[in-house]
């Protein structure tokens, strides 16, 4: 059940209330696809730098270890010992960005695993049941993401069969959840816009999905490729069409500066690998913008990453000693670095939730986005 707080604009405080506990909307949620958040972080880090979500992949955790072996081990909370709630991706996503040769039909799509080449189905009925195995808190409906060269017309027939493949996904779920057998009896089902950078259609589209009742909805096939201007452009459209008594997503999005703006135009739940992939390469967030910590300029450096960065990394280490251990190569410089950065992107939407509740998210926002643009 969502709880609307408070409004500043189309800014929103909400809490998503669900079986594994609340969550406080803006939300970021970390990325573990494969049921661990790259960077050698334990869930023990996890809790400590302020995480809510935990979001895996349906699709990766399917073909490794197996939903089946994830199930048999109680679900995925138990599997990796985390008791607060996960979103699981559909696989869809994935599957076009992963997969190497692959065939969509009507009931599915067709194509190899990246691991070892087997064939692999998944359509619409398999993807909930994978994520009825996994037992998340949130699964995600099973859509197509077209490439962003796809044409006007590709983008429509894809968008009519994606809102087919939903209507079975909610229909199999329902029936996942009557199952005795079933692990989480509660698990909500967020839909997907998509439509590419074409206005008519995404609203076509969401109006659709809206009156299709699901637990939240989701704007995907977003940051594929095309500007952020029309990213903006058609979250400007999309996001009013859709159920406001309900949580809004936006997949695989992004900068600091895309989740402020996309905040403001009505945005409660985020993910993207940004973090943890730039802190791997020693790339770290500040309020100043990005430090990169392989330049020669912090080799004597003696300040923490952020000052007054309450995080694992900042409260211990100098910039000098963490930029040593990248250099050499030693696993606890890219921890180090992941962990301060999901604790800013984590930390960064704690003052976003302060600044709706005080009204005053707009002078937050640009001040925020100034700082950021300084480097
Ligand atoms: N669909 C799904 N997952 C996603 C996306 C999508 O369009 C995106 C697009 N940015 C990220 N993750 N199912
Ligand atoms: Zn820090």
């Amino acid at each position: 059940m969502y709880e609307l707080i408070k409004r500043d604009g189309l800014a929103r405080r909400g809490r998503l209330h669900t079986v594994h506990g609340t969550i406080e909307t803006p939300v970021f949620m970390n990325v573990g696809t494969a049921a661990a958040i790259k960077g050698a972080v334990s869930t023990e880090d996890l809790q400590q730098i302020g995480t809510q979500v935990e979001l895996s992949n349906t699709y990766h955790l399917h073909v490794r270890p197996g939903d089946e072996v994830v199930k048999k081990m109680g679900g995925l909370h138990r599997f990796m010992v985390w008791d607060k709630p996960i979103l699981t991706d559909s696989g869809g996503f994935q599957v076009f960005s992963l997969a190497g040769l692959r065939r969509i039909k009507e009931e599915g799509v067709y194509f190899h695993s990246h691991i070892d080449g087997r064939k692999i189905f998944m359509g619409p009925e398999e993807s909930m049941q994978i994520q009825s195995n996994l037992a998340s808190t949130i699964a995600m409906a099973f859509d197509e993401c077209p490439s962003s060269v796809a044409d006007r017309d590709y983008i429509e027939r894809s968008v009519d069969r994606t809102t087919r493949w939903l209507a079975r996904c909610k229909a199999e779920m329902a029936r996942l959840n009557e199952l005795p057998e079933t692990i989480n009896k509660n698990q909500l089902l967020f839909g997907i816009n998509q439509g590419g950078v074409y206005e008519d259609i995404r609203v076509r589209h969401a109006r659709e999905i809206a009156a299709m009742d699901l637990d939240g909805y989701a704007v995907g096939g977003l940051a594929v490729g095309e500007s952020h201007e029309e990213m903006y452009r058609i979250l400007d459209a999309v996001v009013p069409e859709l159920p406001e008594d309900k949580p809004v997503y936006l997949m695989g999005v992004g900068t600091p500066a895309n989740i402020l703006e996309a905040v403001d135009r009505g945005v409660d739940f985020f993910d993207c690998v940004y973090p943890s992939r730039n802190g791997r390469h020693g790339h770290v967030y500040t309020k100043q913008g990005k430090l990169n910590l392989f330049n020669a300029k912090y080799e004597l450096d003696g300040r923490p990453i952020e000052e007054g960065c309450r995080c694992p990394a900042c409260r211990t280490y100098s910039r000098a000693y963490i930029r040593h251990l990248l250099k050499a190569k030693e696993m606890l410089g890219m921890r180090l670095c992941v962990l301060h950065n999901l604790y800013f992107y984590n930390h960064l939407m704690e003052e976003i939730r302060e600044a709706i509740e005080a009204g005053n998210y707009k002078a937050y926002k640009e001040k925020t986005l100034e700082g950021l643009q300084g480097k």
